[in-house]
């Protein structure tokens, strides 16, 4: 029987080996996958938990909540508030952040997440899944402000996300390359199930919501026609279209298989630079991308280099394969 190397035995060889993973962060990164298997329990119980449907409420976003992005949430700071590894946390689903409570000591990390990404997909039994970022304070120390958030993606300690499809997998990065780990029900631990994950940097599979093709910017417009006119276009190649609506899903599948995920701005609403969120999504799963080899642009820079002006911001994203993501990006800065 092989030797199965559980997340907790991952974590403390990494640190003997290359010292990239101090005490405080190893126990943060322990502490979300057990919140992460907390959710999976709850995802897996759908109607039977009463955790379907809406909340009735509204994000800070103005977004409908459903009832597993609020319980989400609340695993997510209940697990993570008394460790002493945080000094305060942030989410999609908090307009503040979250300082942690006086009552318990502060750590040296600020937590960021999406506690539910693909929300659209909850009621319907399609993967969703958590996302998660890690940053480092700065040497300020006494109460957390926002503004110590507001660090550039390339600064991230580590990020991970998990995806709660046919099997559960916790997928995380300390800036070492990508490693997976599947979640083991009877043991009730992640175990490693790949290691050094890469992208190939070519790819004949995009993601895009193609519904809202009539707004884009015509540099998009332009790569997609292009891909569309397959074997007998300017690419000579026919491509393919997979569209999950979970982000933590088609990313994960990018990881397996290669392949890009493009969510653009659109002309609906101008001012917005595009749908998904900075902080939340795009900067952990540019991290993850870039560290298993891949690429990710908002069209006319690197996610990671965006200096961030909010919390909550909005970006345009364009991840996954290196020559895909670089194409479109030109496309986008030769219009420009
Ligand atoms: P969420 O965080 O509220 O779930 O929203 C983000 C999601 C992404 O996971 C996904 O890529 C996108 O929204 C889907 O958007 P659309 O419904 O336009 O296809
Ligand atoms: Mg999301």
């Amino acid at each position: 029987m092989s030797k199965s190397i559980s997340l907790t035995q991952y974590l403390l060889e990494q640190q003997r080996l290359h010292d990239n993973i101090p005490a405080q962060l190893r126990l943060l990164l322990e502490v979300v996958a057990r919140a992460c298997k907390r959710i999976s329990i709850s995802v897996n119980k759908g109607a039977l938990g009463d955790v379907l449907g809406s909340a009735h409420s509204e994000n800070v976003q103005g977004e409908i909540q459903k009832k597993l992005d609020i319980i989400a949430n609340e695993v997510l700071i209940e697990a993570n508030e008394w460790g002493g590894h945080l000094a305060a946390m942030a989410s999609e689903e908090m307009e503040d952040i979250y300082p942690v409570p006086n009552r318990f000591p502060q750590g040296e990390y600020l937590l960021l997440f999406d506690p539910l990404d693909g929300s659209s997909n909850i009621d319907v039994n399609v993967s969703i899944g958590t996302i998660f970022s890690v940053l480092r304070r700065d040497e300020s120390g006494g109460t957390v402000s926002p503004a110590e958030f507001l660090q550039p993606g390339r600064q991230q300690a580590a990020a991970g996300y998990c995806v709660y499809g046919p099997q559960t997998t916790l997928v995380l990065t300390v800036g070492a390359g990508v490693v997976m780990f599947t979640l083991d029900r009877e043991q009730g631990s992640f175990v490693l199930t790949q290691d050094k994950v890469q992208i190939p940097e070519d790819t004949q599979e995009f993601a895009i919501n193609m519904s809202n093709m009539r707004h884009w910017a015509p540099p998009m417009k332009r790569y997609i026609d292009e891909c569309l006119a397959g074997k007998d276009g300017v690419r000579g190649k026919n491509f393919n279209m997979r569209w999950i609506a979970s982000m933590v899903a088609d990313v994960h599948r990018i990881l397996c298989r290669g392949g890009v995920f493009i969510y653009p701005w659109d002309q609906r609403e101008p001012e917005k630079a595009g749908k998904l969120r900075l902080m939340y999504e795009a900067n952990p799963m540019g991290f993850i991308v870039e560290q298993a080899g891949g690429v990710a642009t908002n069209g006319q820079q690197r996610i990671l280099d965006i200096a961030p002006d909010a919390l909550h911001q909005r970006v345009s994203v364009m991840l996954g394969s290196k020559n895909e993501v670089e194409r479109v990006t030109r496309y986008h800065q030769e219009a420009h």
